[in-house]
Parts: structure tokens; sequence; C-alpha cells
């Protein structure tokens, strides 16, 4: 499958997830089977995706001065981004280099948030079944806004999920994930992700976290464990993030590109890809020149 099918299951997931943030959707939360009013904006987590699958596509790697020059120039500041990145975004756009201000974040940590996770996904199907060199694409590609080890943990695990299902079933899929991601938090929670796979979802997201605390390691171990226990049902696995709440529109996205990096585009509901907000245009027409 490719970087723009793992993008549509991305997209796609943010999107349906998004819309359990208004009000009037809530009660939509009780019904496992109800699918929001369209149109859905996509948020944040798409437009940066958006991005990083366009400079794939124009340079045949993660450039970081080409993917830094399209965050800040396509930068939309009503799409939701974390509030350090709209800090950063802006940095950039006014002409500071990512270089200085991404390691500069947080007090000079550099920003463990989960953005560098939720838009990794299509860059795992554009490396398929090369997790040596997805693992080396996904640092490149978190660095340039999220310089903390944990931030760049969480691209380099989501990533290498989704080449590695791009190649075969969830079979093996927690350990290859363990032994590309640098130890840490990140590494810890999809270690006892590994072990949760025969307990519930609410069990499973009480252990290793929804999101709501918008970090990496709050927010990936838990998509993976969607992922290996949903691989082949687009449908069941972005409504299991959907499920236990926290930010949904994020675990969606990260579960949604991971699994339609093992199912293709063809395992989204049609209805739902006519329900999300037509991408960009400019993304429709990139095309990978390998
Ligand atoms: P970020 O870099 O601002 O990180 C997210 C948050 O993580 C920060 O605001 C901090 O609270 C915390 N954080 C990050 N690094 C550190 C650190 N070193 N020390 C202490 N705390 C830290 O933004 P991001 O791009 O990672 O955020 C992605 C999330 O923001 C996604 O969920 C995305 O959907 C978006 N988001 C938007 C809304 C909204 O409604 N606007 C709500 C939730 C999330
Ligand atoms: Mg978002
Ligand atoms: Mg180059
Ligand atoms: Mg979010």
């Amino acid at each position: 499958m490719t970087a723009l099918d793992s993008l549509a299951g991305l997209s796609v997931g943010d999107a349906f997830g998004a819309q359990f943030f208004a009000t009037e959707n809530r009660p939509l939360l009780l019904d496992e089977t109800a699918v929001p009013p369209g149109p859905w904006p996509w948020t944040d987590d798409t437009e940066m995706a958006c991005n990083l699958v366009d400079v794939l596509h124009r340079h045949g790697e993660v450039d970081r001065d080409a993917l830094a020059a399209a965050f800040a120039d396509r930068h939309d500041p009503y799409r939701g981004y974390g509030p350090g990145t709209v800090v950063l975004l802006r940095a950039l756009r006014d002409g500071e280099h990512w270089r200085t201000v991404s390691p500069a974040q947080f007090g000079g940590r550099g920003s463990m948030g989960n953005g560098a996770a939720m838009r990794a996904a299509p860059l795992g199907a554009y490396c398929p079944g090369d997790l040596e060199r997805v693992t080396l694409e996904a640092t490149a590609s978190a660095v340039v806004t999220h310089a903390h080890p944990e931030g760049i943990a969480g691209a380099v695990a989501v990533a290498v999920a989704a080449s590695y299902v791009t190649r075969g079933d969830a079979d093996g899929l927690m350990d290859a994930v363990l032994s590309h991601t640098p130890r840490g938090a990140v590494h810890d929670g999809v270690r006892r992700a590994a072990g949760l796979l025969d307990r519930t979802r609410e069990e499973a997201a009480y252990e290793l976290g929804n999101g709501s605390r918008v970090l990496a390691h709050d927010t990936v171990p838990f998509c993976l464990w969607v992922a290996a226990r949903h691989l082949t049902d687009y449908e069941r696995a972005v409504r299991t993030c959907v499920a236990v709440g926290g930010d949904i529109d994020t675990t969606a996205a990260i579960t949604g590109g991971i699994v339609a990096a093992h199912t293709g585009a063809g395992g989204i509901p049609e209805s739902w890809l006519a329900a999300r907000e037509p991408l960009p245009g400019w993304i429709a027409e990139s095309k990978a020149r390998r």
C-alpha cells in the first residue's frame, strides 16, 4: 500500500474522530454504529501528514528543510494545532530555523507531544518493510518540530508499525516496533501494550493512556494496541479509538493510518471517505517520483 493509502486512513480517522468534540455530536458517542453528519473537517494531524507525504514525493526522502518550509508556509492556524507547535510554526514563518527553535521548545527539552507521531504512518507505507530506513526517516520527520527523545520515539514507533503491516499481518508487530524504537517511555508503553492484547479496550486505555495528555507516550502505545487487534477492520479500529475518549482525532488518525497501510484505502468505508473534507488540491496531485 502507498503513502496515499495510509494518508487516506489517517485523514478519515482524524476527521471522523474530531467530529465527536462538537457538543451536538456527543450523544453519538453512545451509539457505536452512529456516523456523524458530514462534511467532516480534518485537523492539524492531516495538514501535517499531507505536507510530509508531499515532501516524500518531491524529494524521495524526508528533506528536513523542505518539511519545515512546507509546515510553515501551508500552516492554517484554525486547524487546531498544539500550543507549542503554534509558537514554533510562527517562528519558522518569521524566518527562524527549525534547528534553533525545535530543540528550544519547552525550556530547551524539545516537544514530547504526540504531534510527530500523529503524522508518521504514511511514511511507513512509503518505505514498505524497510524498517531500518523508516526509523531514520521518521527521526528526521519528527525532529523539525519535536526534538524531545519521546516525541521522536513516538514517530518512529508509528512509522515502523505502518511499514511492517504493509507486508503482512499483525504477528510480530509489537516486537518489530520494540526493536526499532529507542528506549524510554514510548518503548515502555509499547512493551506493556504487547502484554495487554487479550484485555478489553477499556483496560488497555486505562493502562496505556488514551492521549488525554497529548504526549507521545500516552498516545502511541494504545494506538498500536488497537492496530494489532483490529488490523483488518478499519472501521472497528477507528471506532475503538473514539469509544475510549481522550485525544480521539489523533488516536484515530494514527491508528487509521497504520490500518490503511495494511488494508489500502479500499478498507475505509466509502461513505466515510466521502464525508471527509477533501484533501488540499496539491496533495491530490502529489505523486511518488521514485
Ligand atoms: P505540542 O508540541 O504543543 O505538544 C503538546 C503538549 O504536550 C504541549 O502543549 C505540552 O502540554 C506537552 N508537552 C510537550 N512537550 C513537553 C515537554 N518537553 N515537557 C512538558 N510538557 C510537554 O503540540 P503537538 O503538535 O505535539 O500536539 C499535537 C496535538 O495537538 C494533537 O492532539 C492535535 O490534534 C492537537 N490538539 C489540538 C487540540 C485542539 O482542540 N486545538 C486539542 C488537543 C490536541
Ligand atoms: Mg488534531
Ligand atoms: Mg534532498
Ligand atoms: Mg488531537
